[in-house]
């Protein structure tokens, strides 16, 4: 059998036992702008809505995708070409999935070729939701919670309002339109792993704005709103190997499938400025406050990854689900989460957290999903001030213990430097600078030298019970290497 390219045309001629849209597409039409048509997006809010639209609803609510940067463009072109389709694979067991073509996705821009085009799709009175995967980078703001104008991308937005090129100029541009039109009632939503993901994107969206026309602010009050969200299902990157799967066993040739695993979670707060998907007829879970969830979530499963991340490359493991079965990473992660992470949640309404740990591990145990240490730790300048700081800044603040945080952090700089001959090897927008600091504290002898990076560490280096166990780890992971360093320190 020959695979069948994927494409509208295609969908009929797919073996029958392929899951396609249920649901004729063509009559579908665009709600929601979303910016960032990545794994996440297409594993997550995409899935949502094709289950909304299977059910006979959401016919309004399709997704216009926005490939922002120029780095996009291979996605966009890939999607394009398939007619905005793509395959979800969800590994049921070694080398089997369950299959389904997803076609919520009803349009494509990409934005550094028709900037135009993006700003009027948003301002258009159709859309009354825009959702953003821009990653925890995107939103440009410092540990202390401030607009980082050293940023040359968003200056440059700034300067030169009619060619934007970030998140900031695009939207600043779509909401001024509105303004102008009187077009009403705009929801924009973040879905990325930040505590407080719309009170974030709506302070540094006023931040800019202030600056570029502040009189759009009272404007802004009165019609846009951001309501904060938890999102979880774990994604790992798409690969070769993947796609040669979906073509030899299931017949179908995609250029840019979706792997996930089976497990999804979205709990947003209920506040929409306009109408909305009914999001709880699949399983949505819309609360009047979500941070107890976002807290929990960012705190124990991506801070708890961050760590199986850096503890699994130090052991020289390649996957996640090998890293965490290793019996001192099982234990240093179990540690973690209950001494340290949970000790800065408050109650969470209807969760257990006994249970809520235990289901993690498990997930992150999942052998088939083969999510690799490379993907968690890549942007790690961007993850640590979002997933481990406030850890750390809680724990400080209560006298308890930061050890196993620090022990964290340590291992960022062992990983950063076992890299100093290999610089392009970082996945990371602050890849110079990381290696630059790393280099400095090696040279002078003053591990503590990597703290100074305020804009990842905020003021942790003002901390002793932090820096000296920080200095400890350094020195033992020297000494005894990771293995034994934490069998002698954790166990
Ligand atoms: C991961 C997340 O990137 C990371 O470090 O922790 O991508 C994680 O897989 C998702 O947030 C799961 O919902």
């Amino acid at each position: 059998m020959s695979p069948i390219k994927l494409n509208s045309k295609n969908l009929a001629h797919l073996p029958a036992y392929i899951k396609t849209p249920l649901y004729e597409r063509e009559r579908v039409k665009t709600g929601i702008v979303h910016i960032g048509v990545g794994g996440f997006h297409r594993a997550h809010q995409a899935y949502y809505i094709q289950r909304l639209l299977e059910q006979g609803q959401a016919k309004d609510w399709g997704i216009c995708g926005i490939a922002l940067l120029p780095s996009d463009r291979k996605i966009y072109e890939v999607l394009s070409e398939q007619d905005g389709l793509y395959t979800l694979m969800i590994p049921c067991t070694e080398g089997k999935f369950s299959v389904e073509v997803i076609g919520s996705i009803t349009e494509l821009l990409y934005a550094p070729e028709n900037p135009g085009a993006v700003v009027q799709k948003m301002a258009d009175e159709s859309t009354r939701i825009i959702t953003l995967t821009i990653t925890e980078g995107g939103y440009n703001f410092t540990p202390d919670g401030h607009f980082n104008w050293d940023n040359e991308a968003v200056l440059w937005d700034l300067r030169h309002p009619e060619e934007p090129k970030t998140v900031f100029g695009y939207l600043f541009n779509a909401l001024r339109l509105r303004k102008t039109q009187g077009v009403k009632g705009l929801t924009i939503q973040s879905c990325d792993n930040i505590e407080h993901n719309g009170d974030i994107t709506r302070q540094m969206l006023y931040a800019f704005i202030k600056k570029a026309d502040p009189e759009m602010i009272e404007w802004l009050e009165e019609n846009v709103v951001f309501p904060n969200s938890m999102v979880d299902r774990i994604t790992p990157v798409t690969n070769d190997n993947l796609k040669t799967k979906l073509k030899n066993h299931y017949g179908i040739s995609d250029g840019w499938p979706v792997i996930c695993e089976s497990f999804y979670q979205w709990i947003i707060e209920d506040s929409f400025i306009a109408d909305r998907p009914e999001w709880e007829q699949v399983g949505v879970q819309m609360v009047p406050d979500v941070s107890p969830y976002e807290k929990m979530k960012i705190r124990l499963l991506n801070g708890g990854h961050t760590l199986v991340g850096l503890a699994g490359y130090l052991l020289g493991y390649r996957y996640i689900y090998e890293s965490v079965s290793d019996p001192i990473i099982t234990t240093l992660l179990k540690r973690y989460m209950d001494e340290e992470a949970t000790s800065t949640l408050e109650e969470v309404p209807g969760i257990n957290l006994n249970e809520y740990k235990n289901t993690l591990i498990e997930r992150f145990k999942n052998p088939y999903i083969k999510d690799e240490v490379a993907r968690i730790i890549s942007g790690s300048s961007a993850k640590f001030p979002k997933f481990i700081l406030p850890v750390v800044t809680d724990q400080l603040k209560g006298h308890r213990s930061v050890h196993i945080a620090a022990l964290i952090v340590a291992s960022w700089y062992q990983y950063l430097k076992l890299n100093l001959t290999a610089p392009y090897s970082i996945q990371d927008e602050m890849a110079s600078l990381l290696m630059e600091s790393i280099s400095q504290a090696e040279q002078k002898h003053d591990p503590l030298l990597f703290l100074n990076r305020t804009e990842v560490f905020g003021d942790v280096k003002e901390h002793p019970p932090f820096t000296e166990s920080f200095l400890s780890h350094i020195s033992g992971l020297n000494d005894m290497g990771f293995k034994e360093w934490v069998r002698k320190r954790f166990e």
